[in-house]
């Protein structure tokens, strides 16, 4: 790990140098962070869990056509992925008032919108991310307006899917951030696929029944263990055995390498190597 070249030492991952100039490794750390940065702590298992559960979930969106950075799980803290350009955007989508939203507009928390809502941040630590609206996106050139239409109609088909997804395994996805990026083939033609993670630091997940919330509010708000909601949220994806992986406060490493390779088989499969076959269409 020593010789890799590092990119990019990010808050809650690291992004390395892949095997070639196409891929890059992301690397998956324990540390948390909350309200840009304020609030941090290093929680032992939440690398290994984001992990298993975005390389899951992206493998299962390339499996509905939405072409995604994932390319493989290499160990249990690192995945390769597609190199891209991050378009400097956060596509938040909200199924039910949570979080800022419920801060911003003084809705009621758990109030579910009459339709799910896309909203846009400006992907910029030091000025806090704020939110945009579409103009600020295209009179500013962060993405164009073909570029907009791409992730905006990908992120209603995920936000579908997602919901269909942890409905059947008994949670509530509640919201959730998304970013995407430029990729460009061989011929020049623009790819704009799914990047990041998805996972329970970028998601809200409430329990349907209990309404426990099991995602990164614990640690934002001190609501409970962080990785015991990761972990149920991961047992009920089927991703690990009821037992757990943490076992006193540390990870069963044995076992959660053994879980890359399942998902690694899943994935080669369906087989979901390839970015989407054919080139968008010109831009608009
Ligand atoms: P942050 O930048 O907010 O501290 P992370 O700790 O998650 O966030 O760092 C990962 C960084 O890598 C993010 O800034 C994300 O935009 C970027 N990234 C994610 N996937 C890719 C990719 N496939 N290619 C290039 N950059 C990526
Ligand atoms: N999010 C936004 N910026 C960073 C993250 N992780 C995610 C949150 C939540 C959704 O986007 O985890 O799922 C909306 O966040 P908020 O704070 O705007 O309500
Ligand atoms: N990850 C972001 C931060 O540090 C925002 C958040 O998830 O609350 O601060």
């Amino acid at each position: 790990m020593s010789r890799r070249k590092m990119i990019y030492d990010g808050k809650a991952k690291t992004i390395y140098e892949g095997p070639d100039q196409h891929t890059y490794i992301q690397y998956f750390k324990d540390d948390a962070t909350a309200f840009n940065a304020e609030k941090h702590a290093v929680i032992a298992g939440k690398g290994v869990l984001n992990n298993r559960i975005s390389a899951h979930l992206m493998t299962k969106l390339e499996s509905i056509g939405i072409p995604t950075h994932f390319i493989r799980s290499i160990n249990m803290r690192e995945q390769l992925v597609r190199r891209v350009d991050i378009i400097p955007i956060e596509l938040v989508v909200r199924n039910v008032a949570a979080g800022s939203l419920v801060k911003r507009l003084g809705l009621k928390e758990g109030e579910i919108l009459p339709r799910p809502l896309i909203e846009y941040y400006y992907k910029n630590d030091s000025l806090g991310d704020p939110l945009i609206g579409e103009e600020h996106i295209i009179t500013l050139g962060w993405a164009d307006p073909y570029e907009l239409d791409e992730m905006v109609s990908m992120a209603w088909r995920i936000n579908d899917y997602l919901n269909g997804l942890f409905a059947g395994i008994g949670l509530r996805l509640i919201d959730f951030k998304l970013e995407f990026g430029r990729l460009w083939g061989e011929h020049g033609e623009l790819y704009i696929i799914l990047a990041d993670e998805i996972s329970p630091d970028n998601c809200r997940l409430w329990d349907a029944k209990s309404g426990e919330k099991l995602d990164k509010d614990r640690f934002r708000f001190d609501l409970g263990d962080l990785v015991e909601g990761y972990q149920y949220i991961a047992q009920k994806l089927g991703l690990i055995p009821e037992g757990g992986i943490i076992q006193g406060g540390s990870v069963n490493e044995q076992l959660a390498e053994k879980l890359d390779a399942i998902e690694n088989r899943l994935a080669q499969e369906r087989k979901l190597r390839e970015v989407g076959k054919k080139p968008p269409g010109k831009p608009r």
